[in-house]
C-alpha cells in the first residue's frame, strides 16, 4: 500500500492478499460510545462474533498517529481504557491527529475512509451519525461518507436521539441505497421498526452481495445495510423516548456542541435507562458484526467462483 501512514495488521493483510473475508469494525464506540469496561467487553466480542462466522476482523483506529488496520489486545485494551481522553476522530480530525502522533478512535465516516485505503469492502457498526434532532444543520459526516466511499456498512439503523425521517432524506438526495435485512422497514436500534421505509428489503447475504457488487460496477459510492436488533433484545421506542427528550434538553441547557453531541447524548441516555440502553447496543453489535461477515464471506465466495470459471 502506497499510503505511508496506513499498518495494516499481517493477519488481515494475509486474508486480504488471499482474498478471504475481513470485516472492518470502528473504534469510536470504543473511546467515545461505551464506558469502560464495557467499552473493552463489547471490542473483543465483536472481533469474536466475526471470527466465529469464519471472517477476519479488523478494529480499526489511530494510534501513535498511524492509521491502523487490525488491533492486538493490548492495543484494544490501551484505547479501552482511554475512553473519553482520547480524540474523537472522524474525517476531518485524521490528518490533526496524524500530525500530532495521537491516538483517537475513528467514527464510521473515517473507518470507512481507512477501511477502502486498505482494501475492506465491508464494515460493522452500531449506529451510523445522522441529522440530529432540533439541529438539522447537524449532520454527521457519517453521511456524505456514505454519498462518497465504497465500503458496504452494516448498522441496526441510527439512534433515536437522532431525527430518522431526516437521516433518510440525506440519504436519498445524496444517492445512497438503504437496504432492509429480512425487512422492509428502517430499523431504529433499540427497536425493530421505525414506520420509515427501506430502499430494498433483502433475504440473504447472496441477495447483499449483489446488490454492492453492482453498485460497485457503477462506482457510485456506499451502501447502508440496515439490520434489526434480535425480538429479544428490543426496546420499544416509548422506553426511550424520554429518556431521550430528558438528554437533548441537558444538552440544549449546557450548550454541547459539535463532535461532543452524540458521546453526550448516549452517555446521558445509558445513564436516564439505568443501562438497559446499553445492553441492547452489546446485542445488536454482535449480530451486526456476524450479518456483516456472512456478507464479507459472500463477497468472497463469488470472487473465488469467478477465479476459477
Ligand atoms: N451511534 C451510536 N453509537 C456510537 C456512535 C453513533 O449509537 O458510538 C458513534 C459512531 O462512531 C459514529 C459517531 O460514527 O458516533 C457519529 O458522531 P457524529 O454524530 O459526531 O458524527
Ligand atoms: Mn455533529
Amino acid at each position: 500500500m502506497s499510503l505511508p501512514d496506513l499498518v495494516i495488521a499481517s493477519e488481515v493483510a494475509a486474508a486480504l492478499a488471499e482474498g478471504r473475508p475481513v470485516v472492518a469494525l470502528e473504534s469510536t464506540v470504543i473511546t467515545h460510545g461505551l464506558p469502560w469496561p464495557t467499552n473493552l467487553h463489547a471490542a473483543q466480542a465483536l472481533e469474536t462474533a466475526v471470527r466465529d462466522v469464519g471472517a477476519i476482523p479488523a478494529t480499526v483506529a489511530v494510534l501513535d498517529g498511524r492509521l491502523r488496520v487490525g488491533l492486538a489486545e493490548a492495543e484494544l485494551v490501551r484505547l479501552a481504557q482511554a475512553a473519553f481522553q482520547v480524540r474523537k476522530v472522524s474525517r476531518r480530525d485524521l490528518a490533526i491527529a496524524l500530525a500530532r502522533g495521537e491516538d483517537g478512535g475513528t467514527t464510521v465516516a473515517a473507518t470507512m475512509w481507512i477501511a477502502h485505503q486498505a482494501g475492506i469492502q465491508v464494515f460493522a457498526t452500531g449506529g451510523i451519525g445522522g441529522v440530529h434532532r432540533r439541529h438539522p444543520f447537524d449532520v454527521s459526516a457519517d453521511l456524505p461518507e456514505l454519498a462518497q466511499t465504497p465500503v458496504l456498512v452494516v448498522c441496526a439503523g441510527a439512534k433515536a436521539i437522532l431525527d430518522l425521517p431526516l437521516t433518510l432524506e440525506w440519504l436519498e438526495t445524496h444517492g445512497v441505497p438503504v437496504l432492509g435485512w429480512q425487512t422492509d422497514e428502517f430499523p431504529a436500534f433499540y427497536s425493530r421498526d421505525s414506520g420509515l421505509g427501506v430502499d430494498a428489503r433483502v433475504e440473504g447475504a447472496a441477495d447483499v452481495a449483489q446488490v454492492w457488487r453492482a453498485r460497485q460496477r457503477l462506482g457510485l459510492g456506499g451502501v447502508l445495510l440496515t439490520v434489526p436488533i434480535p425480538e429479544e433484545h428490543a426496546t420499544p421506542a416509548a422506553t426511550v423516548e424520554a429518556a431521550i427528550t430528558a438528554a437533548l434538553d441537558e444538552a440544549d441547557a449546557q450548550g454541547v456542541r459539535g463532535k461532543a453531541v452524540t458521546p453526550f447524548l448516549l452517555e446521558r441516555v445509558a445513564a436516564l435507562t439505568e443501562g438497559a440502553s446499553q445492553r441492547a447496543n452489546l446485542a445488536l453489535l454482535e449480530h451486526n458484526a456476524r450479518v456483516a461477515a456472512l456478507v464479507a464471506s459472500a463477497l468472497t465466495e463469488e470472487g473465488r467462483l469467478k477465479t476459477e470459471d
